[in-house]
């Protein structure tokens, strides 16, 4: 069994999307294995993209992911990470194949509702840090 890591980021929240999304998450056979809201610091949104620090969208993605509180969460199924990256849609909504969460939900390529771990390794270090 695989894990995955994902955020319901503060879009999610704010729009009231959140309990749509979980029960996309549960019906596509996800057990949530933890799960909490937070508001997240700058530090820890920060720590959290610091590969992307540098690039020209890393001072929005920060006050984006720290404008509200989110939702973090450890999910559980067999080949975890692939499907759910299937699941939230490319990470641009006008890309998004239909019936993805991006897709249904997100309004564009900065604030696009959902993160997801893109490896197992990357999961697992994911879920730590949270
Ligand atoms: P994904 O979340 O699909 O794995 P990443 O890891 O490339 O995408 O990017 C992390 C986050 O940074 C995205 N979810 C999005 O919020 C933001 N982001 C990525 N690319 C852009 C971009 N070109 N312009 C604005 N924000 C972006």
């Amino acid at each position: 069994m695989e894990r995955t890591f994902t955020i319901l980021k503060p879009d999610c929240v704010k729009d009231g999307h959140v309990g749509k999304v979980i029960d996309k998450i549960l019906s596509s056979g996800y057990k949530i294995i933890g799960m909490k809201m937070m508001k997240m610091t700058r530090p820890v949104a920060e720590g959290f993209y610091k590969i992307h620090k540098g690039k020209l969208f890393f001072k929005e993605l920060i006050l984006f992911m720290t404008e509200a509180p989110c939702i973090v969460a450890a999910l559980e199924k067999e080949n975890a990470v692939e499907d759910y990256r299937t699941l939230m849609g490319a990470t641009d909504p006008l890309k998004a194949a239909p019936g993805t969460i991006r897709k249904e939900f997100a309004e564009n390529i900065s604030r696009n509702v959902v993160h997801g771990a893109d490896s197992p390794e990357n999961a697992i270090r994911e879920i730590a840090y949270f």
